[in-house]
């Protein structure tokens, strides 16, 4: 008997904003916006040379101006407005095109441009400019502030929420990943553990595209819409 397809989660990588012009981490030359990702996005890197962080973050996030969601993105807060179960997106990725594109029900695993952290205090805020090396936090005096971003060898974000959801989804969908950086990569599994269809929704199959029950293979901002006006159909 088919089983019923009530609450939703989704994870999204790189490749769901490809079509809106940012780049993806994997491309072909390895290289991220011309960097080592060891340069740009682990804390040693951050402690041996914070305003090139800075520099690679500042530039990602006044880049936000300049793009638009596209129609993938549109889907799936189209497929929260109209579902009628929860649907939940889990984002690998730190743009705003999910809220520009009207979902609600988000969660940002790796961290926000459009937000700094106070490396005294930890607090977060919204931020939209450049962070400087004479930027100051507001919360603390001696403090600087840090992209709100989670880099490699840190804890990702609201993992408790995420794993609940995962084991009372009924159907996970993984759109624009690569399956390469973990823990996003078993989230896969562990809904399957738990008893939930797996579809993946990528231009190539992902390295984890064996953990799914189907796949479709395109363009998100095609192949998205398309599958979401199956499901709202069904
Ligand atoms: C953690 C923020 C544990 C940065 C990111 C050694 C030391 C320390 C850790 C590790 C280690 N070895 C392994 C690890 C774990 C590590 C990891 O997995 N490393 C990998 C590289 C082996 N993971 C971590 O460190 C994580 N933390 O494990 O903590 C812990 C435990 C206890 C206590 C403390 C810590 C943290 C990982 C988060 C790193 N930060 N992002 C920033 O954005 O600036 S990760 C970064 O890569 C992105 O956020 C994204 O999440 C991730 C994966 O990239 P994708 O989104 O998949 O993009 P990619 O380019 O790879 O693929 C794009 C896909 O889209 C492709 O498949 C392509 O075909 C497809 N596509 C392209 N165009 C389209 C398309 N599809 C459809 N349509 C299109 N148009």
């Amino acid at each position: 008997m088919k089983k019923e397809l009530r609450n939703i989660v989704i994870l999204t990588g790189a490749g769901i904003s490809a079509e809106s012009g940012l780049k993806t981490f994997r491309a072909s030359d390895g290289l991220w916006e011309g960097h080592r990702i060891e340069d740009v996005a682990t804390p040693e890197a951050y402690e041996r040379n914070p305003d090139l962080v800075n520099e690679f973050y500042n530039a990602r996030r006044a880049q936000l101006k300049e793009v638009e969601p596209n129609a993938a993105h549109f889907a799936l807060a189209k497929l929260e407005e109209n579902w009628p179960f929860d649907v939940l997106i889990v984002t690998q990725n730190v743009d705003d095109l999910h809220e520009r594109a009207g979902s609600k029900n988000l969660i940002h695993m790796h961290g926000e441009l459009l937000k700094s952290r106070c490396t005294e205090t930890q607090l977060v805020t919204d931020w939209h400019q450049d962070i400087l090396p004479d930027t100051i936090s507001p919360y603390s005096k001696e403090g600087t502030l840090r992209p709100h971003i989670v880099w490699f060898g840190e804890m990702p974000l609201e993992m408790g929420r995420i794993y609940d959801a995962l084991r009372k989804c009924d159907l996970f969908i993984s759109i624009g990943t690569s399956g390469n950086v973990y823990p996003a990569a078993g989230f896969a599994q562990e809904a399957r553990r738990k008893g939930a269809h797996c579809v993946e929704l990528n231009l190539e199959p992902s390295l984890n595209a064996h953990d799914f029950h189907e796949s479709v293979n395109g363009l998100a901002g095609e192949i998205v819409p398309k599958f979401v006006e199956g499901l709202l159909a069904s």
